[in-house]
């Protein structure tokens, strides 16, 4: 998560960290103050399978829901100017070489003046922010990619073009940039094939803005949009930027609100749901009825409060990660100890069954012989292409234990 001060963050965070249910074990803490769990949601296999329940281990399953960890980060406190050092600068860019994924947090309020100081709603426009934000992150990117780069690019000139790829997405593995991404930013660039030694600095810049967009692509989140004033802002923006943005309208505060009050069985409500339900009206004074009045309307103008619907989004939608459920007994779908479905893994699409299986542990990779696919029964190899929903065993030389 990225943004201004005061435009939300530790709003959101608190919010998609808390989990609104009571569970007994917790492996779901939070990590540091800034980094914790937070879930992308999705229909869960096993009432497809027309079983009871399941018995999640790495996730949760509320109502037939799967909760599926992801790892979120608040990096605190971006301003214009920050990738010349200004304001907390540096140390939180680096924090960014982390992120598959950016949410760009936006006062669509416009509460909140250019340094991040709140000011009266409707002072400060919020579509300058999603401009001047990108572009820290953009001149950030190109400054580390750019630092020596005349020496660097110039022993890549002699290399065939396979070894240039392959030098310049080891170069910036560090900012958890894959090949595959060099490879489309080379493409998108209309690079390919050409001696990086001899680009102009407008090429480089292209190369790397073209690699941000496509390794750490931005997602903006509309909050504050429980202000009257918002709505104006949020037309401007997707009129905009709508072409080519995911803007997500959205209130932190009253995601809060719902996943706090769900904690304290005050109401139903799971994390992304469209509405709500009082659970006894009785427990509820006539502020608390008014406040929840409120984020129903809200909910019904945009389905929902914006916070769930922008980390699915930004895991499913943007990353194009797919969900799978490894199994030990594929006649039961359950783990060696007869739990069902214990685990939900998110991959990207085009994850092979071989290369889940390294995922899961380097022995069964190694040792892969073959897959089975619980629900189909059906033998698969190495190099079958993992579907959304897939139940998998993998049989491996190797023993898992
Ligand atoms: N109206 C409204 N205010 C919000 C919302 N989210 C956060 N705020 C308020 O905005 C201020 C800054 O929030 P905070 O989460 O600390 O912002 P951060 O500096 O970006 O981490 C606080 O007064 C919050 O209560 C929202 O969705 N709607
Ligand atoms: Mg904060």
């Amino acid at each position: 998560m990225i943004g201004k001060t005061n435009v939300g963050k530790s709003t959101f965070f608190q919010a998609a960290t808390l989990i609104p249910v009571k569970i007994e074990n917790r492996p779901f803490v939070t990590i540091e103050p800034n980094i914790g769990i937070a879930y992308v949601r999705k229909p869960c296999a096993h009432p497809v399978l027309g079983l009871p329940q399941c018995n999640p281990k790495n996730s949760l399953c509320i109502k037939g829901i799967r909760f599926i960890p992801v790892k979120l980060m608040d990096v605190a406190g971006l301003v214009k100017g920050a990738h010349k050092g200004r304001g907390l600068g540096n140390k939180f860019m680096d924090d960014l070489r982390q992120a598959d994924v950016l949410l760009h947090v936006v006062d669509m309020a416009g509460s909140t003046d250019e340094d991040g100081h709140p000011v009266r709603p409707g002072t400060h426009d919020p579509l300058e922010d999603i401009e001047s934000i990108e572009f820290e992150v953009n001149e950030w990117f190109y400054s580390i990619i750019s630092r020596g780069w005349v020496k660097f690019s110039r022993s890549l000139d002699t290399m065939p073009w396979d070894k240039v790829v392959d030098t310049l997405a080891k170069r910036v593995s560090g900012l958890s940039i894959r090949k595959e991404h060099v490879i489309r930013a080379l493409k998108e660039a209309r690079l390919e094939n050409t001696k990086p030694g001899s680009w102009r600095e407008e090429e480089l810049k292209l190369f790397t803005r073209k690699l941000r967009e496509i390794s750490k692509p931005i997602i903006i989140v509309a909050n504050k949009m429980d202000v009257s004033i918002a709505e104006d802002n949020l037309k401007r923006a997707i009129k905009k930027f709508g072409n080519n943005k995911i803007i997500v309208p959205t209130s932190a505060i009253f995601e809060l609100a719902l996943r706090k009050a769900a904690k304290s069985n005050l109401i139903e409500y799971l994390p992304g749901d469209s509405s709500f339900s009082i659970v006894n009206e009785s427990k509820l004074n006539k502020k608390q009825l008014a406040a929840l009045e409120k984020i129903s309307e809200f909910m019904k103008k945009y389905g929902g409060t914006g916070v769930q619907q922008a980390l699915n989004k930004a895991i499913f939608d943007v990353l194009s990660m797919i969900v799978v459920y490894p199994v030990e007994n594929a006649n039961k779908f359950t783990d060696s100890q007869g739990n069902v479905l214990p685990d939900a893994y998110l991959v990207r699409s085009g994850t092979t069954a071989g290369e889940l299986a390294y995922m899961i542990h380097t022995d069964l990779g190694k040792g892969f012989l073959y897959a089975i696919l619980a629900k189909e029964s059906k033998k698969v190899g190495a190099s079958y292409v993992l579907k959304d929903g897939d139940i998998i065993k993998i049989v491996s030389a190797t023993a898992r234990h």
